[in-house]
């Protein structure tokens, strides 16, 4: 990589004090709402999905277009003389996808920089003439940082590559007689030590080793850092006095399922709200007038998550109606679960009942798309799931698609909800700096997925360094905030430290443990996996009181490679890991362990490094999500803990989905 410092440094560098003036003005504010844009009656919804045109910034500082003032003029390819200036040679690039791996240049897949995204859409004539009319433009993930254009006007700039954003450019599309508007989004992809996750740029100044500004992105975290828009960007309407954002929490008293809401309504202060909620036979259940109010369903149908229940992941719709004294009315319909969950010193309960984690962890990744959204892996994984018995992941280490967590509503998959606090290692990482955006991203976190049922506990963080001195204070306000945000859900902060060290331990809801036993030490000797794990489970036992969860374990195999004896690396040597830890698991799950989590769901993509071969391979399943022996050894766990488990008969082994009733 060539570039020079001034480029790399997200805010700090030149690029970024040049350019805060532009730009400052319209950063996201946090108090809106970040409702899921769906079609309703006075709302419509255009996915500007498909091919953008795309360029990165291969200039040595990586800001000519910045210089260039590329967001003014098309971004496209110079050909012959057209009367318009144009930027320079243009790539076709789908969205959504990673950038990465969808050409043949290297240079491309390891750039680190700004990149340029850009395309028109074409709007309908009343979208631009209807001035009672919002039009909004959402980016549902650009990583890392994206500065955002439209006919060339900055309308929004957001830092975080995993959380939704927004701009209102109602004004822009609706002052002229044009009925396309042209989108650019520039996206740098550079990781400093205070984003999430964290990285530095390592300069390697010795020009008889490297060439002339060489620089390299370190990490402390294990997967690669893909980049681009890496879900749909979209156009959606609501009226100009409009439903802003709804809150639901539930709760259960007998069999009286209690929904209580607030709604936040924007552009007029004079309004009416009518709420019902439908079950899923569209049957009106319970209906209240104003802005928050309790629903009350006598003999509710409860949200109860996959293989716990006959009848798992029951949706109510929540149907808000607003309505004013002119002719705007707005209405928004929000999927309901009804269910509670608590936690004990050695349970975790969900509907008043014992509630064990038997899933994994996953990532955001696949061949191609990188972390590009796609729906046939996603309805492929979740049917790899159900097949396994597996009712539950962790959103492993960064908040995953809206469209991810409404099918875990929609089947009852639980979800511990991870923001990306992953490869905290460095002490500038914990400073004030850090926090502030750290609160800031589980903010945005908590407001767009406080509304799922499926989701019962946040996770603030994977595996910080314990070596680091700021951190006790740090992880206590990450961890006290969060419950403050949202009150009605457990904290976990995931550890792989020895169970004395004083980071989030104290002030977390339930303890998850990640340990790699004769992997990354005591290299081939299973044998050290029981005692080590009983040691590890019993002593954060008794000294925190409450519920552990193995968050990680497991071993790399190389699908197809056979050794018995088992050597590392082989399927044989997979399943003997992970059969010893199953055997202290049995144990502990009578006790206080409340929860088992593969690592991991599938092989993914990481930097390369000696330590990978093209990746890690601890996946059950490949990259390809083929399964490797040993999701076979975990699909007969996973069912007879299921069967053990359950508050009724036991249940068939499902090999697909069916169709739920509640439609998106
Ligand atoms: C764990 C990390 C996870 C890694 C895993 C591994 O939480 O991100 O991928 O180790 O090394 O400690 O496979």
């Amino acid at each position: 990589m060539v570039g020079s410092q001034a480029s790399m440094s997200p805010k700090r560098s030149a690029c970024w004090v040049a350019l805060a003036p532009l730009l400052c003005s319209c950063a996201l504010a946090l108090q809106g709402g970040m409702l899921f844009p769906r079609e309703s009656p006075s709302r419509e919804v255009k996915a500007l999905d498909g091919l953008w045109r795309f360029r990165a910034d291969f200039s040595e500082n990586r800001l000519q277009g910045f210089e260039q003032q590329w967001y003014r003029q098309p971004l496209r390819e110079v050909r012959a003389p057209r009367g318009v200036p144009e930027s320079g040679p243009t790539l076709d690039m789908p969205v959504p996808s990673s950038f990465n791996d969808i050409t043949q240049e290297a240079r491309l897949r390891n750039f680190i920089g700004w990149v340029w995204y850009e395309r028109e859409a074409i709007l309908p004539q009343r979208w631009t003439q209807d001035m009672d009319m919002r039009v909004v433009l959402r980016i549902n993930s650009a990583h890392y940082y994206a500065v955002v254009w439209v006919n060339g006007i900055h309308v929004v700039e957001h830092e975080g590559g995993h959380l939704p954003f927004e701009a209102d450019i109602s004004k822009l599309v609706q002052s002229g007689p044009l009925t396309t508007c042209r989108v650019t989004i520039a996206i740098n992809n550079t990781l400093t030590p205070h984003t999430l996750p964290p990285g530095s740029i390592i300069y390697k100044a010795d020009t008889s080793m490297y060439p002339k500004g060489y620089f390299v992105q370190d990490i402390n975290f294990d997967f690669f850092n893909y980049a681009g828009l890496h879900r749909s960007v979209v156009l959606y309407t609501t009226p100009t006095t409009y439903i802003d954002d709804i809150t639901v929490t539930t709760n259960v008293e007998q069999d009286i399922g209690l929904v209580d809401y607030w709604i936040s309504v924007k552009g007029n202060e004079h309004f009416q709200l009518e709420v019902r909620l439908l079950d899923e036979d569209g049957k009106v259940v319970a209906q209240e007038t104003g802005d928050q109010g309790q629903l009350r369903v006598p003999g509710a149908n409860l949200w109860w998550p996959y293989l716990m229940h006959d009848h798992p992941a029951y949706l109510y719709s929540l149907e808000a109606r607003m309505t004013t004294a002119g002719p705007v009315s707005d209405f928004y319909t929000l999927p309901v679960g009804i269910r509670t969950v608590a936690v004990t010193e050695s349970k975790f309960l969900i509907n008043g009942k014992p509630f064990y984690f038997h899933g994994v962890n996953k990532h955001e990744d696949s061949d191609i798309r990188g972390k590009g959204f796609d729906w046939p892996l996603l309805m492929k994984d979740f049917n790899l799931l159900y097949w396994l018995g597996a009712n539950s992941f962790r959103t492993s280490h960064y908040p995953y698609s809206e469209e991810v967590l409404q099918l875990c509503d929609r089947y009852g998959i639980v979800v511990i909800d991870e923001c990306p606090g992953v490869g905290i290692v460095l002490p500038q990482s914990l400073g004030n700096e850090s926090l502030r955006h750290h609160l800031e991203v589980m903010e945005e976190l908590v407001r767009r997925d406080k509304n799922h049922p499926a989701v019962v506990m946040w996770s603030v963080a994977n595996e910080p360094s314990s070596a680091l001195k700021p951190a006790g204070y740090y992880f206590k306000t990450l961890i006290t905030h969060t419950k403050t945000l949202d009150p009605t859900r457990p904290v976990t902060f995931v550890t792989n430290t020895k169970y004395d060290a004083d980071l989030g331990a104290p002030y977390v809801d339930v303890i998850c443990v990640n340990s790699y036993f004769s992997w990354y030490h005591d290299y081939g000797h299973l044998e050290v996996i029981q005692p080590q794990l009983k040691s590890q489970f019993e002593n954060w036992y008794k000294t925190h009181k409450k519920p552990v969860i193995q968050s990680e374990y497991g071993a790399e195999a190389i699908a197809g490679f056979h050794e018995d004896p088992p050597l590392m690396f082989s399927e044989e040597y997979q399943k003997a890991l992970l059969e010893n830890y199953h055997s202290v698991f049995d144990q502990k799950r009578k006790e206080y362990m409340v929860g088992e989590l593969i690592w991991n769901f599938a092989d993914f993509m990481t930097n390369q490094t000696p330590m990978r071969v093209i990746g890690n391979k601890k996946g059950i399943f490949t990259r390809q999500r083929h399964p490797k022996n040993v999701a076979f050894i975990l699909r007969e766990r996973y069912w007879r803990i299921a069967n053990e488990t359950r508050h009724h008969h036991s249940v068939p082994r499902t090999q697909c989905l069916g169709t739920r009733p509640f439609t998106f």
